[in-house]
Formats: structure tokens, C-alpha cells, sequence
């Protein structure tokens, strides 16, 4: 070990990158570590910042305990036996997203924060698109996708953070202007020890926000401190609470718009537009701006899309269904269709249980199911489908659905077993669907 360093960077993903080049932005020349023999990023790191030296294959323990700084990324759990010798020594370990908090911290831009179980992206969008549509000057990024440190390349007076529970246990000095959690349901469960600690890496967020917005439809959003807090829900609210009432949004006792005239579809996403509505609403984004985005943004790709309708069968990708929540949302959202739904599920469940899908199958006329953990899901219901493949699956629902009917792939899991991401899975099932087309 011929030199000591004061600052470590633990991964080398789009997080570890970021914080490589913050950190020689500050004159600090860190010693990267990713446990990967060849991590994505390394000839980014080898042109870009040459003399950044790279420890791959491993976690070396002697420049670990010497560290004043660790900054680790969000695929590290804190708990790999070398990154727990450093916390139990006092040794700083830390998130991108702190080192984001504290150089926010030096300027008068404000933050908002959303986490939550699903919805997060979605309603990331809506707020960006909220501020885009006020003509303030903001930026979105987070787990979203554009690593936090980098949204500080170009100032802004905004920032809008979809935050993870792996990126809320690294961070402690957020000063949102406010903040959510959307819901929580199980996800994650290979890298937290049971629901309740997911939660308190979810709620670290309150603790860190001037106004805390929750749902007051799911308990486990309730913060567990008295707090300036605020709450939507799909239900009639109370005093100046956000909810639904006569088929309108409300705030309070105001109607806003009809609900029919929002472009997202399913009752999950009127709770999404009311949590951004909400947040919009705290940094004093007027009314009209609100609207005019409910009423144009119809969605993102892979999350209840509609992909194409083939002779008289609509067909949805789901893709990004990667926990149960996410795919009853779904199957509720589609419950009042009047023709059969036929759904396809599975993949890697991440440790999760998945026995809280039961209910809602009830409502699926033939479920096909794929993947690691696709028995799993099968046992749920009688007379289930076990397919080895996505076209097969896409083949199968094709041959099983009638005019009128839905096949929706809304997978309950992860893709990893299959797939390089749920992208990769969402756009073959695209190509599927797409295919019956052309014939
Ligand atoms: N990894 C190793 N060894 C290492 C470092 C990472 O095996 O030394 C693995 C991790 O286990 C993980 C993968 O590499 O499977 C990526 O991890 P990373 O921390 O390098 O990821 P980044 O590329 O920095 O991307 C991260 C977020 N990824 C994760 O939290 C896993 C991205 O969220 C986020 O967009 C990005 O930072 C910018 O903030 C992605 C994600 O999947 C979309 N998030 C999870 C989710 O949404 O469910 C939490
Ligand atoms: P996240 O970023 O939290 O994963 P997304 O907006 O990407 O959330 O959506 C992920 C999945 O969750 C999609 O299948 C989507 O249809 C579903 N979803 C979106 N909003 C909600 C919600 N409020 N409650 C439950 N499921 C939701």
C-alpha cells in the first residue's frame, strides 16, 4: 500500500462517477474501490481523471481504515463486512446525496424530495414538468437517473430529488422545502431485514424536510414525529388536505379539476398527480401551471403503458412493476375494465412475500407466469400458466384473449434474472406485441 487517502469512493456506477468528479472539483484526488473486476465507468474514470487511481475486485480494508471520508454508492448495502469495519471505527461513511445536501446547503435553492415504494419517477416527472411549465429555473435527478452531485454543474433554484431508501440511509442534511413519501410496500427485501427497516430508511426523509407531505391512505407513510405536515389520499379530505370528492380533485373544500380530465390513467396515478399538485403547491407554483400538466402528461414508457391494441386485445407493458405494490396498483387500476384481464408476472421477487398478490389475482381471469420466482406467484392461483419465456408468455396470453380483453405484463419482480434491467424486458415485450402487427 504505498499511499494513504483521505477520501474513498466505494463504487464506480453513475453515483461513484459523480462523486469522483465533484471531489476533484474540490482539489480532493479520492481512491476509488467497486467490488466488480471490471465496473462500468472505469474508461470514463481512466480518460477523464487519470490520476485517480482504481482498486477492482474488491473492498481493500487497509485504505478503508485510514479513510477520513467514505462515500459509498447506493448498489453497496452499508452492511458488506468491509464498509461496517470503517462505520464501527467512526470512520465518516456517507451518500452522493449528503455531499449534494451540504453544498445546497451554502445556497438559497430549494429542494424537494419524494420517495416512496412506487410512484416515485412518476411523480419526479409530473413536479419537473410542473416547474417547467412556472418557467422557474430547476432540475431533477436522484435515483431518477442523473446523479445528484451532477444537477450542481449548472445552478438552479430548484431541485427536484426522487430518492431512494439505499440513498436515504447515507443521507442526513437535506433541507427540503418539502418532502414526501408516496407509500410503502414491500421491495428490497434481500438488502433490509424486514419491512419496518425499509420504512425507517424511507422515513429518514421526514426528519429532513421543512413540510412533510404523506399519504394518509397508507399508515406506514404516517411520520412517526409530530411534524409541519400536510396529506393527500384518494378519499374526501379534511381541512386543507389534498383528496378526491364528487369526481373532482381537491384541496380542502376547493375543487380543482375533474378527474376525468387527467391524462394519467388508474386511480394510482390521480394520487400521483395530487402528491406533485401538493409539492408544487409548497414552493408556490400557481394553480394553472398544475393543471395544464395534469391535463397533457399521459405517462411514461413501461409503467401501465399501452403498447398497441391487436385485434381488439390491448396489450400493457408494466414492466416497471418490479414489487407486488406496483402490480396490484395495476390490476385494481384495470379492475372496472369490463373484459377479461389476462396477466403475466415473475422474475426475481428480491426476497419479497409474495402472498399479498393473492387478492388481487382474483380479479385476473388467467394469470402466465416466468422467471426465477415464477412458481411462486403460480401457486397463488389455480390453474396458473408456467411458461420458460417472454414470447411464449406474449404467445400464450395472445392465444387465451378475445376482443375486449387485456393482456398486461406486470411482472410483481425484479428483471435481473432474465434481463439486463426492466427496460430491456418492457421494450421485448413491445417488440412482441408489436410483431402480431405486422402479420
Ligand atoms: N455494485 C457492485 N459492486 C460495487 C458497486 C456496485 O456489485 O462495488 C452493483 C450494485 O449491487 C448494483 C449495481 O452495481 O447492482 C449498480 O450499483 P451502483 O451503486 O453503482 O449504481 P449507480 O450506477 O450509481 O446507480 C445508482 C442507482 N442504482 C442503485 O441504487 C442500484 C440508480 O437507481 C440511480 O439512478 C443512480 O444511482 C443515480 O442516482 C437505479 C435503481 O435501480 C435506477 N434504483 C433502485 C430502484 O429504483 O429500485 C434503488
Ligand atoms: P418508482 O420510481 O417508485 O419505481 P414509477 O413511477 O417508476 O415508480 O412506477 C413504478 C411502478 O409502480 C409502475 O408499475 C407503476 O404503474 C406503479 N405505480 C406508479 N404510481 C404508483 C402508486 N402511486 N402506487 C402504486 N403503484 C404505482
Amino acid at each position: 500500500m504505498a499511499q494513504q487517502y483521505s477520501h474513498i469512493v466505494l463504487g464506480l456506477g453513475a453515483t461513484g462517477l459523480s462523486v469522483v468528479r465533484y471531489l476533484c472539483g474540490q482539489g480532493i484526488t479520492p481512491l476509488v474501490m467497486d467490488s466488480r473486476a471490471v465496473p462500468p465507468g472505469a474508461d470514463v474514470l481512466a480518460a477523464e481523471f487519470p490520476q485517480v487511481e482504481l482498486i477492482a475486485g474488491g473492498f481493500d480494508c487497509r485504505y478503508l481504515v485510514q479513510a477520513e471520508q467514505i462515500v459509498i454508492s447506493p448498489g453497496i448495502a452499508c452492511e458488506t463486512p468491509e464498509v461496517r469495519v470503517a462505520f464501527d471505527m467512526g470512520i465518516e461513511v456517507i451518500g452522493d446525496v449528503e455531499l449534494f445536501a451540504r453544498e445546497v446547503s451554502k445556497t438559497d435553492a430549494k429542494v424537494i424530495g419524494i420517495t416512496g415504494s412506487n410512484g416515485k419517477t412518476t411523480v419526479t416527472t409530473l413536479v419537473g414538468e410542473i416547474a417547467k411549465a412556472s418557467g422557474c429555473s430547476y432540475a431533477v435527478g436522484g435515483n431518477i437517473g442523473v446523479p445528484a452531485l451532477d444537477l450542481l454543474l449548472e445552478p438552479k433554484d430548484l431541485y427536484i430529488l426522487e430518492l431512494s431508501s439505499f440513498q436515504l440511509e447515507t443521507t442526513h442534511s437535506l433541507n427540503c422545502a418539502i418532502a414526501t413519501c408516496l407509500n410503502i410496500s414491500e421491495d428490497h427485501m434481500d438488502r433490509y431485514s424486514d419491512i419496518e427497516s425499509y420504512r425507517q430508511a424511507k422515513l429518514k426523509l421526514y426528519d429532513q424536510t421543512k413540510m412533510v407531505l404523506f399519504n394518509r391512505e397508507d399508515p406506514l407513510t404516517t411520520p412517526n414525529h409530530p411534524a409541519n405536515q400536510n396529506s393527500f389520499g384518494l378519499d374526501v379530505p379534511s381541512d386543507d388536505a389534498w383528496g378526491i370528492a364528487g369526481g373532482m380533485l381537491v384541496l380542502g373544500s376547493s375543487p380543482i379539476m375533474s378527474v376525468n380530465d387527467v391524462a394519467l390513467v388508474g386511480s394510482h396515478n390521480h394520487a400521483n398527480v395530487l402528491a406533485a399538485m401538493a409539492l408544487t403547491t409548497a414552493i408556490g407554483i400557481k394553480r394553472d401551471d398544475q393543471i395544464a400538466v395534469a391535463k397533457e402528461f399521459n405517462g411514461l414508457e413501461h409503467r401501465c403503458e399501452t403498447v398497441a391494441e391487436v385485434d381488439g386485445v390491448t396489450y400493457i407493458n408494466d414492466s416497471k412493476a418490479t414489487n407486488v405494490g406496483a402490480t396490484v396498483a395495476a390490476i385494481d387500476g384495470l379492475s372496472d375494465h369490463l373484459g377479461e384481464l389476462i396477466l403475466i408476472a415473475g422474475g426475481d421477487s428480491k426476497g419479497a412475500d409474495l402472498s399479498s398478490l393473492e387478492p388481487v389475482l382474483a380479479k385476473v381471469s388467467k394469470l402466465i407466469t416466468l422467471g426465477r420466482d415464477g412458481d411462486k406467484i403460480a401457486a397463488l392461483k389455480p390453474d396458473s400458466i408456467k411458461v420458460a419465456t417472454l414470447a411464449e408468455a406474449v404467445a400464450v396470453g395472445r392465444e387465451l384473449a378475445t376482443a375486449g380483453d387485456i393482456v398486461i405484463l406486470s411482472p410483481a419482480c425484479a428483471s435481473l434474472d432474465m434481463y439486463p434491467n426492466y427496460m430491456a424486458r418492457g421494450e421485448e415485450f413491445r417488440s412482441l406485441v408489436v410483431a402480431f402487427d405486422g402479420e
